[in-house]
């Protein structure tokens, strides 16, 4: 199976390049973020408790994130592999992902990280915020909490996989096309 972790601090362009990424490779996408949001807008109990932390940049809980991803995984038995955009986020989320993939026989492949600088994160979320509608994206004190929250808490989980020579660092400005073209090169390499 090919198992990739789209990473990136908040606006890189993970679910840009996902979509991408799918159609070209095959792959089941599993984001995290579509599928809070899947909640939200379902009203579920789920989504009205990780409304509260998404709306103000911060992080759902790692036992709630992780349940969700474990019940997309199985549902998914006949994939060829999967792009997770989003997840894991912290290190508890990449060890218990680590634990999920090993009890089904399989593992992560490769770390594909995209690197933009926070300016230009923060333009690029302003801009979708004009019409997206999520809350997260349209006051810029709440878009440099998300990034704040990248550096402390999810940034950590490029040594998680630096320790294993799963980390490949991509550099995420530029054209979409370009980036795609950037991440494909790395991917053709590790198949
Ligand atoms: P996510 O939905 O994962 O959202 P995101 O990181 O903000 O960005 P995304 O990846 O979708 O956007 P993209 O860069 O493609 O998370 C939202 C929230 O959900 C989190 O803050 C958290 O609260 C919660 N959450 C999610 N996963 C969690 C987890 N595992 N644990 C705990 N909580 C979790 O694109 C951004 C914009 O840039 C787009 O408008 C796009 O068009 C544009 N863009 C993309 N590439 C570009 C390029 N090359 N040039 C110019 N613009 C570009």
């Amino acid at each position: 199976m090919l198992n990739i972790v789209l990473f990136g601090p908040p606006g890189a362009g993970k679910g840009t390049q996902a979509e991408k990424l799918l159609k070209k490779y095959e792959l089941i996408h599993l984001s995290t973020g579509d599928i809070l949001r899947g909640e939200i807008c379902a009203e579920t109990p789920l989504g009205i408790e990780a409304k509260k932390s998404m709306d103000k940049g911060e992080l759902v809980a790692d036992e709630v994130v992780i349940a969700m991803m474990e019940a997309k995984i199985d549902a998914n038995k006949e994939a060829k592999g999967f792009i997770f955009d989003g997840f894991p986020r912290t290190t508890a989320q990449a060890e218990a992902l680590g634990e999920m993939l090993h009890e089904k026989g399989t593992n992560i492949t490769c770390m594909l990280a995209l690197f933009v600088d926070d300016d230009e994160l923060i333009k690029r979320l302003l801009l979708r915020g004009k019409d997206s509608g999520r809350a997260d994206d349209q006051d810029q004190s709440v878009i440099e909490n998300r990034i704040s929250v990248y550096n402390k808490e999810t940034a950590p989980v490029i040594d998680f996989y630096d320790t294993q020579n799963k980390y490949i660092s991509i550099d995420g400005v530029g054209s979409i096309d370009e980036i795609f073209a950037r991440l494909c090169v790395a991917i053709d390499q590790l198949i």
